[in-house]
Formats: C-alpha cells, sequence, structure tokens
C-alpha cells in the first residue's frame, strides 16, 4: 500500500456522538453522566479539554463537529456567533498543541424547534434566512481551523405529508442554499470540498438527499455536479435499501465520491442505529471500492457512531473507537489484499471484452443506429454465446483475505 496504513484510513472522531449524546432514544431520557454536560460556555471548555485529551489517546488525526456541539446555544444569531468565536479561539490553540485536523465542519439546522419543518426547504423565509446565516458562520470556522472539507446533512430537509408540501418550490430552495454555500466557498478562498451526505428517511419520513443516485439528480439540476461531493454512511445506505459499497462505489462511478461517515446498521435495523463498525468483510468491500477509486483525497474515516445506551462508561467510548479503527485497519489490509492480487480486475477486462472493436465503438459513439446494428447482426450471422460470470467465486474472495 505505500503510505503507512493510518494515512489512508485518515480517521476522524465525531464531536456529536461521542461527547454531546446523553444516551436518549424516543422512549427514554438521558441515561449518561458526564461532567461537562451543560449548557454554559464552562461546560463547553471543559467538553473540549476532554475531547482534545481523547483524539490524543486514540491518535486520531483529524476530529468533526457541529457548531450546536460545540457552543453553549445562544438567545439569538448574534450571540450563537461569539459562543461559536469563542470555541473556534479554544479548538485553534489545541490544534496547535496537538497536531489534530479537523477533516470536517457542519452546521446543525436540525435540532432547535426553529428547524422543525426543515432549513433550507422550509416553507417559512425567515428559517432559511437564519439556516443560511449559520452556515455561513459554520464555515467560516471551518475555515479559519483549517477544515478540509464542509459537509451538509439535510437534517429536516424533507417532507412529513405530501398533502401540504410543494415539491418543485422546496427543491428550488434547496438548490439555492447549496449554491449560496459553493458561491460563499469561492467568495472566502475556501479550498476544502462541500460534500453532501445522503439519507433517505429519519428525522423526516422522506428526506429529499435520499441516496447518492439522488442527489446526483440534485446537484446536475441545480448545475452543482463540479462543485459537490458525497459523504456517505454505511447505516444510511443500509437504510436505502443498498449497500455501503454500492453507494460508493457508484459516488466514484459518477467522479463524486469524497468522504465516509463510518458506522454500522445491521439487518435488523429499521433507523439509524450507528453503531461502532464490526464487520470486517463489510468494511473490507467498502475500503475495496475506496481503494480502486484512487483513496481518499481530501475526505476520511469519520466515525458517526455512538454508544448504546447502556454503555455508561465513558471509558467504553475510547473502547469504541480502538474497537472501531481495528475493524477498518483489518478491512483495508483485505481490501489491499484483494486488489494486488489482482484477479478481479483480470474477471472484470475478461468480462468487456470485444469492446475495443472498431464496430463495438461505433456503437457506443453514437455514429451507428437501430437499423445499421440490426443489419450488422444479420449479415455477420451474430449469435453470441453466454459468457461465464463466476459470481459464487467472487462474491466468496473478500473472506479469503479478511
Ligand atoms: C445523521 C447523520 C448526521 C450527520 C452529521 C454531520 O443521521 O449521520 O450524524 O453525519 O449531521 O453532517
Ligand atoms: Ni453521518
Ligand atoms: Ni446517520
Ligand atoms: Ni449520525
Amino acid at each position: 500500500m505505500g503510505k503507512a496504513m493510518k494515512d489512508h484510513l485518515r480517521f476522524a472522531v465525531a464531536y456529536w456522538h461521542s461527547f454531546c449524546w446523553p444516551g436518549l432514544d424516543p422512549f427514554g431520557g438521558q441515561t449518561f453522566e458526564r461532567p461537562w454536560f451543560g449548557d454554559d460556555m464552562a461546560s463547553a471548555k471543559a467538553k473540549a479539554d476532554v475531547a482534545f485529551e481523547m483524539f490524543q489517546l486514540l491518535k486520531a488525526p483529524y476530529y468533526c463537529f457541529h457548531d450546536a456541539d460545540v457552543r453553549p446555544e445562544g438567545a439569538d444569531f448574534a450571540e450563537n456567533t461569539r459562543n461559536l468565536q469563542e470555541i473556534v479561539e479554544v479548538f485553534a490553540r489545541k490544534q496547535e498543541e496537538t497536531g489534530m485536523k479537523l477533516l470536517w465542519g457542519t452546521a446543525n439546522l436540525f435540532g432547535h424547534a426553529r428547524y422543525m419543518a426543515g432549513a433550507a426547504t422550509n416553507p417559512d423565509p425567515e428559517v432559511f434566512a437564519f439556516g443560511a446565516a449559520t452556515i455561513k458562520t459554520c464555515m467560516d470556522a471551518t475555515h479559519e481551523l483549517g477544515g478540509e472539507n464542509y459537509v451538509l446533512w439535510g437534517g429536516r430537509e424533507g417532507y412529513e405529508t405530501l398533502l401540504n408540501t410543494d415539491l418543485a418550490r422546496e427543491d428550488q430552495q434547496l438548490g439555492r442554499m447549496l449554491n449560496l454555500v459553493v458561491e460563499y466557498k469561492h467568495k472566502i478562498g475556501f479550498k476544502g470540498t462541500i460534500l453532501v451526505e445522503p439519507k433517505p428517511q429519519e428525522p423526516t419520513k422522506h428526506q429529499y438527499d435520499y441516496d447518492v443516485a439522488t442527489v446526483y439528480g440534485f446537484l446536475k439540476r441545480h448545475g452543482l455536479e463540479n462543485e459537490v461531493k458525497m459523504n456517505i454512511e454505511q447505516g444510511h445506505a443500509i437504510l436505502a435499501g443498498h449497500s455501503f459499497e454500492h453507494e460508493i462505489a457508484l459516488a466514484g462511478a459518477l467522479g463524486i465520491f469524497g468522504s465516509i461517515d463510518m458506522n454500522r446498521n445491521d439487518y435488523q435495523s429499521g433507523w439509524d442505529t450507528d453503531q461502532f463498525p464490526n464487520n470486517v468483510p463489510e468494511v473490507a468491500l467498502a475500503y475495496y471500492h475506496i481503494l480502486k477509486n484512487g483513496g481518499f483525497t481530501t475526505g476520511g474515516t469519520n466515525f458517526d457512531a455512538k454508544l448504546r445506551r447502556q454503555s455508561l462508561d465513558a471509558e467504553d467510548l475510547l473502547m469504541a473507537h480502538v474497537g472501531g479503527m481495528d475493524i477498518c485497519a483489518r478491512g483495508l489490509k483485505a481490501a489491499a489484499r484483494m486488489l494486488e492480487e489482482g484477479s478481479l480486475a483480470g474477471f472484470v477486462e475478461d468480462r468487456y471484452k470485444g469492446w475495443d472493436a472498431p464496430e463495438a465503438q461505433a456503437m457506443l459513439k453514437g455514429e451507428v443506429s437501430l437499423d445499421d446494428i440490426a443489419a450488422r447482426v444479420e449479415a455477420q450471422g451474430i449469435n453470441p454465446k453466454p459468457r461465464s460470470g463466476r459470481q459464487e467465486y467472487l462474491e466468496n474472495l473478500v473472506n479469503r483475505f479478511v
């Protein structure tokens, strides 16, 4: 593989699940007690101390955060901005001291009640404005901290019922918001990548950024396909009825692969369970497609994973990340060995043979019509024999490398 393992994995710790998640679910409240929980500036700073201490223990090179994870909630936009700025100064100092880097920043446009009906797609233009202003502040913070990407997960951009929803209008609003983000990125000279994170449902019944294919159509519609890439999450791929590697491979094929949110939804999950990864063959297939696509350029492996409600001990948080890193390292090694061994490339080459021929190229390039093709098939007596696919052999291959 050349580079050291961790340079390929580019691990990041997610601030929200690690240091803010209190162990609640829709049926019960907080189960965790942490000394740094609290909604004032002193708690936010205590949280930053413990977060950077853990980042260093893990030797994770990166972290990621939402504004609302790291600063106390202010009474208005101006106070939010001041609070965030105070924390950005703390983070800048800590990055300097520890060598930790920011993989990406993002705005939480889903937690506060004002975003109950969405942010960019909210029917109220003042919510759109408040959301846009908040994104600006978070992009400034990300830029100041040398963030390598900026992420937009469409928190509540979706609908609860079509009967009160104007789909065309909401698509236009969402497209305008993303264009504002891209325009601002260029204005301030932010060199990082803008990433959209698809998810099919939860918290809304239907999320607009459903999956990679849907978001690609959206980007094309709004002229953004060369400006925006994807942050792909394992659990979201499963909820959309795909596999993680499907979403990664498709983004690679469309030229919009960016980064991953690593976690695990297993076959029983009906919602985003955000477990830490625990299945090496699955992880190996994901990294196989990432490596095949050239590896991470600006993205990385962000653990968007949280402790189970019963994991009361803070030590579990450290162990969960250690275990997750181990699973990813094993998956990456297996993926690299699959690529090195090379038999898959041979199978693929074999499977598509024949397309180099001039007649085949003419079909692909649109130089011949259906009439021309039919005439040639008849004249040459073309009558293809079935080709062997070796599915069973191929799908077992990964298990020989894990
Ligand atoms: C929720 C998402 C969420 C995002 C985060 C960063 O399901 O996975 O955690 O990753 O808001 O954009
Ligand atoms: Ni995520
Ligand atoms: Ni998620
Ligand atoms: Ni999450």
